[in-house]
C-alpha cells in the first residue's frame, strides 16, 4: 500500500492567542493566562498553558493537533484511552507511586470530549503537564541510553496483556519499508517541485539499499516476527525523564501505539542513541557509531522484554536500526520532494538535510554491525 500524498498545503502554527482561546474549553478551574510553545514534534503544535485559579497556577500541555497526518482521531484518542488506563491499573497492582507523572493524562473539555474541534475545524487535546520533567533529547550518555531501552521495553511489555479487541490503526502502512519506498520512486518519478534532479545521490543511495525494505516483513511473513503491540515512535523526544533522579518517567505520544513490531521500536531507539550528531546534523562527519551507547542501551531494553524474545528477534535487533534509519530517510526524502507537506520544517531544505543525516547514519550502523551483533550476542548469553 502506497501511503497518500498529502494533498493540502502546510498549515501554519496557530497563534498564541487562538490556542488560548481554545485552552478555556478544558475542563480545569480557571481561565487560560500564559501560553507558550513547547517541545520538537515534528507533527502536531504544542503549547504549555497556565490556567489562574487564585492560588497556585495550574498548567497543561495543549496541542493542536494534525488532521493530514491523523485523519481519524477518534481511532486516536480511543486507542490513547485505552493504553493509558491499562498503563496506569498495572502501575497502580504494581504499587508505584507519583502515577501522574508516569503515564500521560488526558484532561477533558468541559463538554466530557475528548478533544475539542473549534469553530474553525482545528483540533485540540489537553494533558495535565508533568512537572519536574526533561525531555529525553536533552539527556546524554550511556545511563540515559540504558534508561531509554528500559523504558520503552517496560512499555512494550506493558502492552502484552492489553484485553482485545486489537487497538486501532492509526496511519495504515506506518513501518511498511517496501511501500514507503514506492512512495519515494512515485515521488521522484512525478517530481511535483522540480527537486529531483538535485538529490540524484541520495536516490541512488535509496535505491541501493532496497533490500533493507522487506527484511523485516519477509521474516514477518515467513511467521519469524510476532505482531505485538508497539509504540512505533520510540525517539528520546518522546520519553520524559525525572529531573532530579534522571530516570525515565514517562511514555509520550501514543498516537502510533498500534499493533506493530518490536524492533521497530527497538531500531529507532538506535537511530537515535547509537550514533552522534542530530537528526538533521548539516555536519555528517558529526555522525559516528558509539558502541557503548548502543550496549546501554541493548541492555536495557533486554533487561525489559529480554524473557520474551524470539529467536529471530535476537537475531534481528543488531540490524533493526539500519531498517528504520533507511525507512526515516525515505520519509524525509519523500516529503522534500512532494514539497515539505508532512514534517515541520524550519528551512526549505530541512528534509534534504534530514534525509542525508539518516541515510549516514544508516552507513554508520551498517559498517558496525559486527560489533553491533557481538555486543548484542553478549547479552544473551548473560
Ligand atoms: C515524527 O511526532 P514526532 O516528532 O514524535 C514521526 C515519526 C518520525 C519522527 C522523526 C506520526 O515523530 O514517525 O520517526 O518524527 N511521527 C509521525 O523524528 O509520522
Ligand atoms: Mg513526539
Amino acid at each position: 500500500m502506497v501511503p497518500a500524498v498529502y494533498a493540502r498545503e502546510v498549515t501554519t502554527r496557530p497563534t498564541l492567542d487562538a490556542v488560548k482561546a481554545c485552552a478555556g474549553a478544558f475542563a480545569v478551574s480557571g481561565a487560560p493566562e500564559q501560553v507558550r510553545p513547547h517541545g520538537t514534534g515534528h507533527i502536531h503544535d504544542s503549547f504549555v498553558v497556565s490556567y489562574g485559579n487564585g492560588v497556585a497556577a495550574r498548567r497543561l500541555l495543549v496541542q493542536r493537533l494534525n488532521q493530514r497526518v491523523l485523519p481519524n482521531l477518534d481511532a486516536v484518542m480511543d486507542n490513547l484511552a485505552r493504553v493509558t488506563e491499562h498503563l496506569r491499573a498495572r502501575l497502580q497492582r504494581a504499587g508505584v507511586g507519583d502515577l501522574g507523572r508516569r503515564v500521560l493524562q488526558l484532561v477533558p473539555t468541559r463538554a466530557g470530549q475528548s478533544y475539542l474541534r473549534a469553530a474553525d475545524g482545528e483540533c485540540y487535546r489537553a494533558f495535565e503537564l508533568i512537572e519536574d520533567s526533561v525531555s529525553g533529547e536533552l539527556m546524554s550518555g550511556e545511563r540515559a541510553a540504558f534508561e531509554a531501552g528500559r523504558a520503552f521495553g517496560d512499555f512494550q511489555l506493558a502492552l502484552l496483556d492489553l484485553p482485545a479487541p486489537p487497538l486501532r490503526v492509526t496511519i495504515p502502512g506506518f513501518h511498511d519499508t517496501a511501500a514507503r519506498l514506492t512512495a519515494l520512486r512515485v515521488a521522484a518519478q512525478n517530481d511535483p517541485c522540480a527537486r529531483a534532479a538535485d538529490v540524484l545521490r541520495e536516490l541512488d543511495e535509496a535505491e541501493a539499499h532496497a533490500p533493507l525494505a522487506t527484511l523485516l516483513s519477509a521474516a514477518q511473513a515467513k511467521g519469524a516476527l510476532p505482531e505485538r503491540i508497539a509504540h512505533n515512535d520510540a525517539k528520546l523526544g518522546n520519553l520524559l525523564f525525572d529531573a532530579r533522579s534522571e530516570r525515565a518517567l514517562c511514555v509520550l505520544d501514543l498516537d502510533t501505539v498500534m499493533p506493530g513490531l518490536w524492533l521497530h521500536d527497538f531500531g529507532d531507539l538506535v537511530r537515535v542513541l547509537a550514533c552522534s550528531g542530530a537528526e538533521d546534523a548539516r555536519d555528517l562527519d558529526s555522525i559516528q557509531l558509539r558502541e557503548p551507547m548502543y550496549a546501554a542501551l541493548a541492555r536495557g531494553y533486554v533487561e525489559a522484554v529480554g524473557a520474551q524474545l524470539s529467536d529471530s528477534e535476537w537475531e534481528l535487533l543488531p540490524v533493526a536500526g539500519a531498517v528504520i534509519s533507511f525507512e526515516l530517510a525515505l520519509r524525509f526524502l519523500t516529503d522534500h520532494l512532494q514539497g515539505d507537506r508532512y514534517f515541520k520544517i524550519a528551512h526549505p531544505s530541512h528534509n534534504l538535510q534530514r534525509a542525508r543525516a539518516q541515510l549516514r547514519v544508516l552507513q554508520r550502523l551498517e559498517h558496525g554491525v559486527g560489533d553491533l551483533r557481538a555486543l548484542t550476542q553478549a547479552l544473551r548469553v548473560q
